[in-house]
């Protein structure tokens, strides 16, 4: 006789719910997106598409992710992180396509890519290498390397180029969306770090139990506030210039 192993969720285990419910609504979200591109203005089909394939490319990941945490537990750390390689960049690659019109240059595009992925990279190392139990320096120094990519993120989007660059559109519509996104680049990017200092070994882990695995809760919530709002904010300016373009004399 073969028995099929169920995978069921404990119901007092929120990690994963948020696991389940984030698969969920990456999946609904790039569905949503996918189906919307085809009316907006020419201009803006690629921006819809890079937001599609960010909720996409984290649905494929959350589908392993959830199984992955149920069967043993622990912490999908290698998942996420190259969930987060590919996201992340394109995350900053829609920092680009929304100030290419006012000259953004591909230099831009590659510096904020590599800052992204230079966060990534050390901040991979500061949990996958991180002794058993925790080591403080270890998580610190790490945690240090990669706030330095962090910081180049969002400086380029407060008060660096990508910030001149939606002043220099004249386009009060795309100012105000690129401000948006570098909220989202202040509060909830800014969730990650917290989480992962909650880890062992980190500076917010303060004995209250906390196991590896209850990161995921921090990262969860995160991914699904920053990839689907990101999505969300680009769709609104889509809609708001397809429009413009549609009363605009030909
Ligand atoms: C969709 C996924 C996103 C937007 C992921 C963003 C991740 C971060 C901003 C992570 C930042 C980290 C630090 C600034 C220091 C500690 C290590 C990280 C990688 C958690």
């Amino acid at each position: 006789m073969l028995f099929l192993e169920v995978l069921t969720i404990p119901k007092d285990d929120p990690v994963a719910f948020t696991f389940f419910t984030g698969y969920m609504a990456m999946m609904a979200a790039s569905v949503f997106f996918f189906f919307e591109r085809s009316r907006m203005d020419d201009k803006w089909q690629l921006s819809m598409l890079i937001s599609g394939l960010i909720t996409f490319i984290a649905a494929v990941h959350y589908y392993y992710m959830r199984d992955y945490y149920l069967a043993t537990g622990e912490n999908p750390t290698a998942l996420r992180y190259i969930d987060w390689t590919l996201t992340v960049p394109l995350m900053c690659v829609e920092f680009y396509l929304l100030t290419r019109a006012a000259g953004a240059s591909k230099g831009l595009m590659w510096k904020l890519i590599i800052a992204s992925v230079w966060m990534l990279v050390f901040g991979y190392i500061g949990e996958a290498f991180n002794p058993e139990g925790g080591s403080t320096s270890h998580s610190v120094i790490y945690g240090f390397l990669s706030t330095l990519g962090y910081i180049y993120v969002l400086y380029t989007a407060w008060a660096g180029e990508v910030a001149q660059l939606a002043k220099d559109s004249k386009n009060p519509a795309i100012e105000r969306s690129v401000r948006i996104l570098a909220w989202f680049v202040l509060v909830g990017w800014a969730i990650y770090p917290i989480g992962y200092m909650c880890m062992p070994g980190g500076w917010l882990n303060i004995g209250l139990g906390w196991d590896s695995s209850g990161v995921d809760l921090f990262y969860n919530i995160a991914d699904a506030i920053n990839k689907i709002g990101f999505g969300l904010v680009v769709y609104g300016l889509a809609i708001t210039e397809t429009e413009k373009a549609k009363l605009a004399p030909r």
